[in-house]
């Protein structure tokens, strides 16, 4: 296989003019290479195979154990203007950030195979959708890609026909963290990342280009690209809104995505169509409408079973690829909050000790197509996506932020996004359940300027007639002895009910500072065993925490100086003032 593209041809050539690989093999994306690849990978020990007869078709991977999760800072903005890519990202002149990287590149394919891996991210006769072509040594992170896009063939016919793609070089290089980058280069749509066989720092498709890229060409487009699950919540009558959802990594987006009703809203249904990414377009009928890039699941495994997530569970028993879970002694893939079963080994091979901590990484992930989920929506594959009723923002808060809160309008909706924050997570490297600013859930993943970010976000109101309403929730609130004080997984379909009646002005509410919360009797709770000590304190709005909160976001987006737009001041302002 080669292309009729010249420029892809070219670039090809040049990848391996630099990095010296043995052969290169263009992917097809057909179950022959699959099933060649797999094997490769069996033979040479970089995969496992699982037991078969438990989960058919399902594969270990252990990666470097310096190698789990993203690394921000080795993460790159590349831009001619270092303001372009904002206080928001780190910054390295292109010139600078190509020389260092290439010299990192430079024969590193040396006795590998050069894989060419042509992908659509969304589907592919959509429009909305962009295509890109990833050059990587890591046959990982080929099958990866495969199950995560629209890979192979077809997407090679569609960039000849389109003519653009985005580029992305990637190799592991060695694996060591002093020689890891990831850099963005989005004045030339490209990407570079080496050092790294990890999730988003290796599969590009992923946050290297449907996010930090496609950010970039969704301001200069009038589009959105945003870290959002999308689901479908149908009630009993039939009626189905779909929900756009900006939650932190690891902070609840799958299991939204995919909740399983509980027995205490009977008639209720849930429709998955994205649980990572979603690129939002105004439509011809004035609402905003979603289509989700990927084509699978990424997904934080630790916690999953049959208890919090049933489709979850049923979805990764067969046909899955785990990346750093334990094994069990007949060779089950095992991890904590499984519920069943014991470790036989840890994600690292060792024999499961607990000194050594526990047996599943906490950001191990399991990788799966979308389509073997219980509520896999068909609507995934319109071309033009569905559209969103309400956009909810989230984090983890252990205090201050209440169970629901709905914003006054658009613009408020956006100093509520831009406001967000959450306790960080394994998902990347660094510390975790610290609190910081994490706006739209998107501060490791805007590929420009937060300020120019906020002011794109407000031009919709004069983009789109019938803006989604904006809402921000909180699962993780808890008690003064560190309890979660909500039950979260399907019982947050409670909230979404409120949500969804808001949208059709079914249900009530009191205006406060913040926005408008609901009473304890505008919530649907049958079936929750929640004190009335324990929902007063998830709906509250505590004065003085409140205004320590907009106080820091006051100070947090004065980082952006000048370019910071005066809407979103004003916003502050006002809820600052009516906090007293
Ligand atoms: P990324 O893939 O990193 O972007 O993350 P995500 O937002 O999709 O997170 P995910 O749904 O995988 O959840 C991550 C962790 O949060 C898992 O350990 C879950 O068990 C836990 N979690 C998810 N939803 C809830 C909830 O409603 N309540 C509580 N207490 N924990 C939750
Ligand atoms: C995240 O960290 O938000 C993820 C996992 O979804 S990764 O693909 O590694 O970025
Ligand atoms: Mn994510």
């Amino acid at each position: 296989m080669t292309t009729t593209n010249a420029a892809l041809r070219d670039w090809v050539a040049r990848a391996a003019t630099l990095t010296r690989p043995d052969q290169i093999h263009w992917c097809d994306g057909s179950q022959a290479e699959h099933d060649r690849l797999l094997e490769l990978m069996l033979e040479r020990g970089e995969l496992i195979a699982l037991n078969q007869a438990t989960h058919p078709g399902c594969y270990l991977h252990r990666s470097h154990p310096s190698d789990v999760a993203r690394v921000e800072h080795l993460t790159f903005v590349c831009t001619r203007s270092r303001d372009e890519a904002g206080p928001n990202n780190n910054w390295m002149d292109p010139l600078e950030a190509n020389r260092r990287i290439d010299a990192l590149f430079d024969g590193c394919m040396r006795g590998r195979t050069m894989y060419v891996v042509p992908y659509c991210m969304g589907p592919l006769a959509s429009p909305f959708s962009r295509c890109g072509v990833e050059i990587t040594d890591s046959p990982y992170v080929v099958l990866n890609m495969r199950i995560m896009t629209r890979m192979g063939e077809a997407a090679l016919r569609r960039i000849e026909r389109d003519g653009s793609f985005v580029r992305g070089l990637h190799s592991i290089g060695d694996l060591d963290p002093e020689r890891r980058l990831i850099m963005h280069f989005p004045e030339e749509l490209s990407i570079k990342s080496i050092g790294s066989g990890y999730g988003g720092n290796a599969l590009l498709g992923k946050k290297c280009h449907a996010l930090r890229i496609a950010s970039w060409q969704a301001r200069d487009e009038g589009w959105l690209a945003e870290h959002m699950l999308i689901v479908g919540v149908e009630n009993p009558q039939g009626e189905t809104h779909y929900l756009a959802c900006a939650f932190p990594s690891a902070c609840g987006k799958t299991n939204l995505a995919m909740l399983v009703p509980p027995a205490s809203l009977p008639g209720w249904k849930v429709w998955t169509l994205g649980d990572d990414i979603a690129w939002l377009h105004p439509g011809p009928d004035g609402r905003l409408r979603a289509i989700n890039p990927e084509s699978g699941f990424f997904g934080v495994v630790p916690g999953t079973n049959q208890k919090t997530n049933r489709n979850a569970y049923e979805m990764i028993r067969h046909d899955t690829i785990y990346t750093n879970v334990g094994i069990t002694a007949d060779r089950q893939p095992w991890w904590e909050g499984l519920g069943e079963g014991k470790p036989a080994q840890d994600w690292q091979g060792r024999p499961y000790d607990a000194a050594n901590g526990p047996a599943a990484h906490p950001n191990s992930r399991f990788t799966v197509a979308a389509k073997q989920n219980p509520s896999y929506s068909p609507l995934s594959e319109a071309s033009d996506g569905v559209p969103i009723s309400a956009i909810l923002f989230g984090g983890r808060r252990c205090k201050v932020a209440p169970l629901v809160y709905e914003a006054r309008d658009w613009r408020h909706g956006v100093l509520v996004g831009a406001g967000m924050a959450s306790e960080t997570t394994a998902a990347a490297v660094g510390k975790v359940g610290v609190v910081r600013r994490d706006p739209m859930a998107m501060k490791p993943f805007c590929g420009y300027n937060f300020a120019d970010y906020w002011s794109h976000w407000l031009s919709f109101e004069g983009r789109a007639r019938q803006l989604p309403k904006v809402f921000h929730v909180n699962w993780f609130r808890q008690d003064d002895d560190g309890r979660f004080l909500w039950p979260g997984f399907g019982d947050n379909l409670h909230v979404l009910r409120w949500v969804i009646d808001r949208c059709t002005g079914r249900a009530g509410a009191r205006e406060t500072a913040i926005g408008f919360l609901p009473e304890p009797r505008d919530l649907d709770m049958q079936g929750l065993e929640i004190g009335p000590t324990a929902l007063k304190q998830l709906l509250d709005v505590d004065p003085a925490a409140w205004r320590a909160e907009m106080d820091d976001i006051a100070r947090y987006l004065g980082e952006f100086g000048d370019r910071l737009p005066p809407a979103l001041t004003e916003q502050q302002r006002r809820t600052r003032t009516a906090l007293g």
